[in-house]
């Protein structure tokens, strides 16, 4: 093909884009907008909008049935979770956490004053490495957090045992993982306790939302206060606290989407299954796999790039799609380490973690959920199996710019 086809075949030279509005990772999962609006109603009926309402109450009661724990304590979003969690928890010192993860792991940690001591992954699940967890322990060290990236539970049983053995306390970032399982059992079950995030990306979405489950009574009562001032009764502060209420308007939407997670889940999974059938026959992209001996919410369509077999690089591939009005992200790159203010305090962490180095660079994230069509996917997947066919010839097009590019990047 010469340089004049291939421009009328891709955006990214020149043609015209293959959807014309864009195709987002994360667009929401959306229940019935009936049964939100009666709730909606409700709330004005009723006139209470914060402070641990009846559709909150509801919502906390749902999740805590479904996750199968004794308290679940919702939030306005799962970084002020994360945050009110650890000090409940009463971290403190150095915690060791993924760099593999959102900047929001990190920086709940280092808000406090608590080091982030990044860790390395497993290559392979993409979540916090036991063993290197042992070796980053030290005497400052109070706790661990693993993340159950992507829905993918970390290996929770070791960690607990490594926690056990050093006294330290062990929580798990579940933002990704609602609706997932570890050995059959619901992640937010495990650990002295987990934090969800609802927000609109996830798969189950409150717009804005998060909540901390817990099996342990004393910590759930601390982290409820914690989230309401500290307040004990109505003019008695027993801890140091801050606002992390969730409200009304985002239980109601919670609450209708929580009804529809079913359809959510098969949607995930069809989308999932279309994707892997197109894209496992091509050369250099490998899709992360989910175990299914274990319920898993599919929210993500992660695909890796070995760019020893694959002509075209991630960031390339990400490009291509961007023209075409198929926002494909980067998560999570570069790794936490790589960030501010972490790149400052630990200059040479790259060494330390080379899979997150690795994974970080090589992969990117699909559209998927309740808002992509079968076609849509279709259509994706012909793009990037044509895009890598033409690699080479795209490939030098778009690192000598022989052709002006139109759309680099949205
Ligand atoms: N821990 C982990 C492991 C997490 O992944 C997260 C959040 C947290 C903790 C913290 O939880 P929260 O405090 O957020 O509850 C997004 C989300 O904002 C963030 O919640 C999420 N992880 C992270 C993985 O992704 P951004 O900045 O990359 O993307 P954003 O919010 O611009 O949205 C992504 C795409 O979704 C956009 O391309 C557009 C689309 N979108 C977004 C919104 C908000 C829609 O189509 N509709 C919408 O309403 O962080």
């Amino acid at each position: 093909m010469t340089p004049t086809d291939l421009a009328q075949q891709f955006a990214i030279l020149g043609a015209q884009p293959s959807f014309e509005t864009p195709l987002h990772v994360g667009c929401p999962n959306l229940g019935e907008r009936d049964r939100l609006i009666e709730r909606i109603n409700q709330i004005f009926e009723r006139k209470w909008l914060t402070n641990h309402g009846p559709l909150v109450r509801e919502f906390e009661g749902e999740i805590a049935r479904r996750v199968g724990v004794k308290h679940c304590i919702a939030m306005c979003n799962g970084t002020v979770a994360l945050e009110i969690s650890m000090r409940a928890l009463g971290l403190r010192g150095e915690v060791i956490v993924p760099s593999f993860t959102f900047i929001a792991t990190a920086h709940a940690l280092q808000w406090q004053k608590i080091t982030p001591i990044f860790c390395d992954i497993d290559p392979q699940t993409h979540t916090i490495d036991p063993e290197q967890v042992e070796r980053l322990i030290t005497p400052r060290t109070t706790g661990i957090v693993g993340v159950h990236t992507w829905g993918r539970p970390c290996a929770a049983d070791e960690l607990d045992s490594i926690a056990a053995r050093h006294k330290l306390k062990l929580m798990f970032d579940a933002a990704h993982a609602f609706g997932c399982t570890y050995k059959g059992r619901s992640i937010g079950s495990l650990g002295s306790l987990e934090v969800f995030s609802f927000h609109a990306t996830k798969f189950l979405n409150c717009g804005e939302g998060g909540a901390v489950v817990t099996n342990d009574d004393d910590l759930a009562q601390r982290v409820r206060l914690m989230s309401n001032f500290g307040f004990v009764d109505k003019d008695e502060v027993q801890y140091l606290g801050t606002n992390g209420k969730m409200s009304e308007m985002s239980a109601a939407l919670g609450l209708t989407n929580l009804t529809h997670v079913d359809d959510f889940v098969q949607a995930n999974r069809r989308n999932y299954d279309e994707y892997r059938k197109a894209l496992e026959p091509i050369p250099g992209l490998d899709l992360l796999e989910y175990d299914d001996a274990e319920a898993c919410n599919f929210q993500y369509v992660v695909v890796e790039v070995d760019d020893t077999k694959c002509p075209l690089s991630r960031d390339q591939i990400v490009d291509i799609l961007s023209a075409e009005n198929v926002l494909a992200r980067r998560y999570f790159w570069p790794g936490c380490h790589r960030m501010e203010p972490y790149r400052s305090f630990f200059p040479d962490a790259d060494l330390l973690v080379p899979n997150t180095e690795r994974v970080s660079s090589r992969v990117f994230l699909l559209p998927t959920g309740t808002a992509i069509q079968t076609t849509n996917i279709e259509k994706i997947c012909d793009l990037i199996r044509r895009a890598i066919h033409e690699g080479s010839r795209l490939s030098g097009l778009l690192s000598a710019q022989e052709i002006p590019l139109q759309t680099m990047s949205l």
